[in-house]
Formats: C-alpha cells, sequence, structure tokens
C-alpha cells in the first residue's frame, strides 16, 4: 500500500498548533538551529529486511498478522515506515532470505517508494537447503579449505546481487568461534579467517566497503574468531582501504565503553558503520534508545565530535543501519521507535555546546563538563525532530498515524492473519 499523501497532512494539521507551540519553546535556546534541522532532515537510517517480521527467542515465535510474505512485501513496508518517518530511505539485504528475482523490478519498485538498497549482508552462520558443505564447525576460519571456499563464494555471490541493485558495502558478520577451551587454535582461526576475507576483498569494486562486524558472544560460548573492535580493526587493517570495522551495539560484553571504542576508530578512519539497537543483558536486539538512552546519546555525543573532527558528512559518512528483531512489538511500531530514539540521540549531540565542552576539558573542569553534556541530553529535542520530519513530508507522530490510519490492519487485510517473514 502506498500512504495517501492527504493522510498525512490531515494528521499534521490536527497537531501543528501544539507542535508549534513546543518547537518555538526549545528553538529559542539552539544557537545553530537552520544548521540541526538541515542535519536531522538528511540523517537516514537503513532498515534491515530481516527486521520487519516478528522476531522469536531461541524458545519460540510468536508471529503477527500480515508479515512481509517476500523482498517485494519488505520493501512496501520500508517504504511505509518512509512514507511515515522520511527517515528511513534505505533497506539493508539479507542474502539468502531476500535474493532479488529480477533486479530491474527490484529498483524499480523500490525507487517508488523513495527507497535505496544499503549495505547487503551475508550469511555463513547456518546451512542453507542443498549446501553442499555444513558450516557447523564455521566458515571463513575453518579448518576444511573446500568450507571456507564455499563461504567465500557465497559472500562474492551476495557482492554480485548488491552491485545489481545499487549497494554499496558487504557486511560480514561470522558465527565463527569455539564453545570450548582448546577447540581451536586462535591464531590458526584468525589466519584463515584473514585469508578468506582478502579473497573476498578482492572481488570488491572500488567504490565499495567492506564493513566486518565482531562480536564477543553468541552463538559460541567459548569465543568468537572476530570477538572485539580490536581484532577487526586488525583484519580492516590488514585487507586495506575498502575495509572498515562495523560496530553493533549489542556484541559487547557488559559495561563496555561503546562511545570510546567508537571515537578511537573514528580516529583511525576505520568506523564504518552502525548496527543500531538495545540491550540489557547480552545481544537482547531490542528498541533503539529504550534501555540505555543516555548511552546511545554518548556514543552520538562521540559521532558528531569524531565526524566533524575529519570533515565527514553525518549522513553519508558512515553506515548507519538497525539491527533488531521484533519479539513483542509491531515491528513497524518498534522500528519507528527505534529510528525516533537514534535521532534523538543525534539532535542532543548536535546541540552540545562543543566549544565550551573543549574548553572545560582542557582545564580538567569536570563538573562543568558533565553539566554541558546533561545540559544537551535532558533538552527536550523531540519537537525539532519532528520538525525536520515534517517539513521533508513526513508525520508529527508517525507511531500514532500509523495507529489512526489502521495501517496493520490494512496489511493483514491483503497478506493474510498468518504469514510468516524470513529472517530471525
Ligand atoms: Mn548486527
Amino acid at each position: 500500500m502506498q500512504l495517501d499523501r492527504s493522510v498525512i497532512d490531515g494528521h499534521n494539521q490536527q497537531r501543528i498548533k501544539e507542535h508549534q507551540r513546543k518547537f518555538e519553546f526549545v528553538s529559542a535556546d539552539v544557537a545553530n538551529l537552520d544548521e540541526v534541522l538541515q542535519k536531522l532532515t538528511a540523517f537516514n537510517i537503513a532498515i534491515p529486511s530481516w527486521a520487519l517480521g516478528t522476531g522469536g527467542t531461541r524458545f519460540g515465535r510468536f508471529s503477527g498478522g500480515g508479515e512481509p510474505r517476500n523482498l517485494e512485501e519488505k520493501i512496501e513496508d520500508v517504504g511505509l515506515l518512509h512514507a511515515l518517518n522520511r527517515s528511513s530511505g534505505a533497506i539493508s539485504l539479507h542474502i539468502p532470505w531476500d535474493i532479488p528475482k529480477d533486479y530491474k523490478a527490484t529498483r524499480e519498485l523500490a525507487a517508488q517508494y523513495g527507497i535505496q538498497f544499503d549495505a547487503v549482508n551475508s550469511n555463513t552462520f547456518q546451512d542453507q537447503p542443498g549446501q553442499a558443505l555444513s558450516y557447523k564447525f564455521g566458515s571463513l576460519h575453518h579448518v576444511d579449505p573446500k568450507v571456507r571456499k564455499q563461504a567465500v563464494e557465497h559472500n562474492i555471490e551476495v557482492i554480485r546481487h548488491g552491485v545489481e541493485l545499487g549497494s554499496k558495502a558487504l557486511t560480514v558478520w561470522l558465527a565463527d568461534g569455539s564453545s570450548f577451551p582448546g577447540q581451536l587454535n586462535f591464531r590458526k582461526a584468525f589466519q584463515r579467517t584473514l585469508e578468506s576475507l582478502q579473497e573476498i576483498y578482492q572481488a570488491l569494486h572500488a567504490d565499495w566497503k567492506m564493513l566486518i562486524e565482531y562480536k564477543a558472544f553468541e552463538p559460541s560460548f567459548y569465543s568468537t574468531t572476530i570477538g572485539d573492535w580490536g581484532q577487526s580493526f586488525t583484519l580492516a587493517n590488514k585487507l586495506g582501504p575498502k575495509a572498515y570495522t562495523l560496530v553493533d551495539l549489542g556484541h559487547h560484553l557488559a559495561n563496555a565503553n561503546i562511545e570510546q571504542i567508537v571515537s578511537l576508530l573514528l580516529m583511525e578512519g576505520k568506523l564504518g558503520g552502525f548496527h543500531f539497537n538495545d540491550s540489557k543483558y547480552a545481544d537482547d536486539d531490542l528498541t533503539a534508545g529504550s534501555i540505555k538512552p543516555y548511552q546511545l546519546f554518548l556514543i552520538f555525543n562521540e559521532l558528531v565530535e569524531g565526524m566533524d573532527a575529519r570533515g565527514m558528512d553525518h549522513a553519508t559518512g558512515l553506515g548507519w543501519m538497525i539491527d533488531a528483531s521484533h519479539n513483542l512489538k509491531d515491528p513497524l511500531e518498534d522500528l519507528m521507535q527505534s529510528v525516533e530514539a537514534i535521532k534523538i540521540a543525534y539532535a542532543q549531540a548536535l546541540i552540545v555546546d562543543r566549544d565550551a565542552l573543549n574548553t572545560a576539558q582542557e582545564q580538567n573542569d569536570v563538573t562543568q563538563c558533565q553539566e554541558i553534556l546533561q545540559q544537551a541530553f535532558r533538552t527536550d529535542v523531540r519537537p525539532l525532530v519532528a520538525q525536520a520530519r515534517m517539513t521533508a513530508g513526513g508525520a508529527l507522530d508517525p507511531v500514532q498515524l500509523f495507529r489512526e490510519a489502521g495501517i496493520r490492519k490494512t496489511l493483514i487485510g491483503s497478506r493474510g492473519e498468518k504469514t510468516v517473514a524470513t529472517g530471525l
């Protein structure tokens, strides 16, 4: 379904007076208002194709109604999100869950919704039907060169799909690791992974990036072959200028200082992109900003500071993606909440008094440093985000409009109550 323009206009008309009152209140204190609004408008976050259906836990899955049944319906869902929030103008595909059958038709459909193709994701963490060799004991690090070759070829195939659709990056996340001490020779596993990645790197086009995701735990219980940012960074450095580290917020050990990791990767020019989500205990893949909104703000504070230091374009300099799973909420509502939380954290980082913070840091004025950061964090920037969204043609309150317009009901009507999306 395409959302009719008049539906959004009607929704905004009803709320405009209240919005203006709030917007004028907060914007009076924002010195660089036009710049903040322009940056917020330009900032888009890619939606993962695997997060449009209901996710499960390892104990079960409780599907919702009207889930997208194929790639076309997934693009339609992202199109709906983008129409509502004007900040979800890209989809990140997962191969083989979303292999396009007709590139031209897929590109045209996406263009209708104003959707671009973000990073393509390979999958060597599970065996597919008819697959010759198993990934039970890993893929790119496998002791058997034939398994490594199969995994390398899969990644090259994923790049080919991405090239046809206009993607510019391959994201590699490996489940490779070990579950028991002694199972693996760490050095050999790392070396084999590097050699496999080098073969994949050779297949990258000149304007492509390879994003190397790390994860400290899961599904292996003892070691992960790309377990932390140091290991990803080492691989990216050895591979070359097209290889970067990708930070997934849920892939760290508890209480890791992710904002410091981000700062240093940016400094070294090796931060490639983000997978946003939130977590309480492990890689919970919850809605961004739902558990630790202050951490999300601190990360954006380092991102803005670090990108500005390198003269990077905030919107295009890094890959911004959500990587979440929704086992309770409507996936589209959850994604809207994630996008909103990310943009709120970004807006807060944009209004940090950067000069004053630099001065306070250089003077060891610890109290003032905290005052400056928390002044920004405790400012209700939601009217700024809403203003940017409305100006770009979106809804003042996307979640409420999604409900008022009965979008899920319409999707259930056309797709059915019992549909299951491919994905997690
Ligand atoms: Mn991820």
